[in-house]
């Protein structure tokens, strides 16, 4: 009897240890910035499809918007000994430290979206991300040639477009690469002379604060502003909000250019209140898991792909909309 039952135990736990390893799901351990605009909305919603079709248990954590708390999430995965760590860097740097400990514990480290700066490369495996720097020099070259085509005369009666600029998150590769990727195709220009920037401020990459700013904008500066560039959609839409309620026509009196390509602004490109979008492609869940699976293999894999991007105006708006993923 003593050997049947040890044999039926034997069995038991062989099955549990088959389904066990059958049902072996890969666990990753995801932190994201937070909710601040309808662009991360959509790279959420694309991170959790996409981790359901590849069948990997997805520890997903909100980070609210701060750095501290992506830390601590990227620490509780290592806690939790996860097979691979994802994560969204809100600024591109304070990340030294916690990847040593990611990398002490033998967790490889996936970038998704931001870019981030460290001491030693080695600190993560690759970054699938978005080239902040080339959207801002899509939006120049858009701009420059909007207001050369259509003739554009500065409002004030001067000599010169002044421009507002709403920037995003301070610290993030976002902000600074298209920041630079602008500042460098305006200095590049033979126009270069015919722009001028009468302000620029951080509007956090939301709504909320995209208009505030704007309004301020406007008190100080009102019938001398000609552009509005927007770091990302949602301050341009907040920003929209602020400029009718001054009684100006956003997209006539005031040219409105943003990156992300959301279906705000397309409504708002549609509606006659937005110029230009460039398109900064949220869906990367794909290709991230895509990318973790090859990791996890043990093959290699590029140090840094970028999904592909383009640039939307408002006379495409009512026939590309319905095609619009996000
Ligand atoms: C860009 C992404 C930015 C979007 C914003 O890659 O990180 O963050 O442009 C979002 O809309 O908040």
């Amino acid at each position: 009897m003593k050997l049947f039952k040890t044999l039926l135990a034997v069995s038991v736990g062989a099955a549990m240890a088959v389904s066990s390893v059958a049902s072996a799901k890969t666990t990753i351990g995801f932190s994201q910035i937070g909710a601040e605009s309808e662009w991360r909305t959509a790279n959420t919603n694309d991170v959790k499809a996409a981790a359901e079709k590849h069948n990997v248990d997805l520890k997903f954590s909100d980070a609210q918007q701060k750095q501290e708390n992506q830390i601590k999430a990227i620490r509780t995965f290592i806690a939790q000994k996860v097979d691979l760590i994802g994560f969204v860097p809100i600024v591109a740097t304070g990340w030294d430290n916690i990847l040593r400990e990611a990398k002490r514990a033998k967790i490889p480290v996936l970038i998704m979206d931001r870019d981030l700066t460290v001491s030693d490369d080695s600190l993560y495996v690759a970054k699938i991300g978005t080239d902040s720097y080339t959207e801002g020099q899509k939006v120049f070259a858009w701009l420059d040639d909007y207001i050369t085509k259509n003739n554009i005369k500065p409002r004030d009666g001067g000599d010169k477009i002044n421009l507002v600029i709403l920037e995003g998150t301070v610290g993030s590769s976002a902000a600074t690469g298209r920041a630079h990727g602008f500042d460098d195709a305006l200095k590049a220009s033979p126009n270069k002379d015919k722009y001028n920037i009468l302000a620029s401020q951080t509007g956090d990459f939301t709504r909320q604060k995209g208009q505030e700013v704007m309004e301020s904008f406007i008190k100080s500066y009102r019938d001398k502003i000609d552009v509005l560039f927007a770091h990302n959609d949602d301050m341009a839409l907040g920003a929209i909000q602020s400029i009718e309620a001054a009684g100006l026509k956003p997209s006539k009196d005031i040219i409105i250019v943003s990156v992300d390509g959301v279906k705000g602004i397309f409504q708002a490109m549609i509606d006659g209140k937005a110029n230009a979008t460039v398109e900064c492609n949220p869906l990367q869940g794909e290709l991230f898991f895509e990318t973790a699976e090859k990791i996890l293999k043990g093959e290699s894999v590029p140090k840094s792909v970028f999904v592909e991007e383009g640039v939307y105006t408002a006379d495409q708006a009512a026939e590309v909309f319905p095609s619009r993923k996000y």
